[in-house]
């Protein structure tokens, strides 16, 4: 489709950054992307859902991919799991009618966070990221895009799941048999708000990696 965005279109981390300035010469620069805008729109191997524990659909960027993909056919493939799914835990099915740009949804249900993080919350949303990054890995997907799990309806602090966020992918991809696997991992930010969040945590990683 005409208005889908592929993996040249997305911010390289290495093209936003002075480069000359700083030893950029980790993984993580060239392998990171950020798209500003709607998941459902960009050419990946897989796109990650925010579900809940029922799979049921739902509002938010569930409800996106869901009427994107096509309610009725997504949730037959939803169906084929069991549920509930565990806070942290995600699960693999078709894309359906985004087969067109995409050929997986990887669908994770992160932590409800009212009133503040916990180490317990933290630990299921960054289980959240490593659930969908092994599942990817273990069929051979090479590319990813991310929605900000959990910070929307789900109420977890945007600037602690960023820093989070980094933390694991940046972790991930100091491991050269990881770094082999991917062609792309892009953070989808759908608020401004974590957009100022990641420049805060990619601009400290640059200083302080
Ligand atoms: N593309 C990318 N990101 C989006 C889109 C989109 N089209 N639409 C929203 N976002 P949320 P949660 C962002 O609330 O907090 C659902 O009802 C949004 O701005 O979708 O994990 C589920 O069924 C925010 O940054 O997910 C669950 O019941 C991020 O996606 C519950 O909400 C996640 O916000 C899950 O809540």
């Amino acid at each position: 489709p005409e208005d889908v965005t592929t993996l040249d279109g997305v911010n390289k981390l290495n093209e936003l950054i002075d480069t000359d300035k700083f030893d950029l010469k980790h993984p993580f620069w060239d392998k990171i992307s950020l798209f500003y805008g709607d998941i459902t729109k960009i050419n990946v191997d897989a796109i990650v859902n925010a579900a809940n524990a029922g799979l049921g659909g739902g509002g938010g960027v569930d409800g996106a991919i869901h009427r994107a993909a096509g309610y009725n056919q997504l949730q037959a493939e939803c169906r084929k799991h069991d549920r509930p799914v565990a806070t942290g835990q995600a699960v693999i099915t078709d894309a359906c009618k985004l087969s067109t740009h995409v050929k997986k949804i990887i669908h994770c249900v992160g932590p409800i966070c009212y009133g503040g993080v916990t180490s317990k919350k933290r630990h299921e949303l960054e289980s959240c990221y490593r659930r969908a990054i092994e599942l990817s890995e273990e069929i051979g997907l090479r590319s990813i895009a991310f929605c900000c799990i959990s910070t929307g309806i789900y109420g977890y602090d945007n600037k602690d799941a960023a820093k989070s966020v980094i933390k694991i992918l940046y972790k991930h991809l100091s491991k050269e048999e990881n770094v082999e696997k991917w062609d792309r991992i892009v953070l989808c930010l759908f608020m401004d708000i974590d957009k100022q969040c990641y420049k805060h945590y990619i601009t400290q990683l640059i200083r302080n990696p």
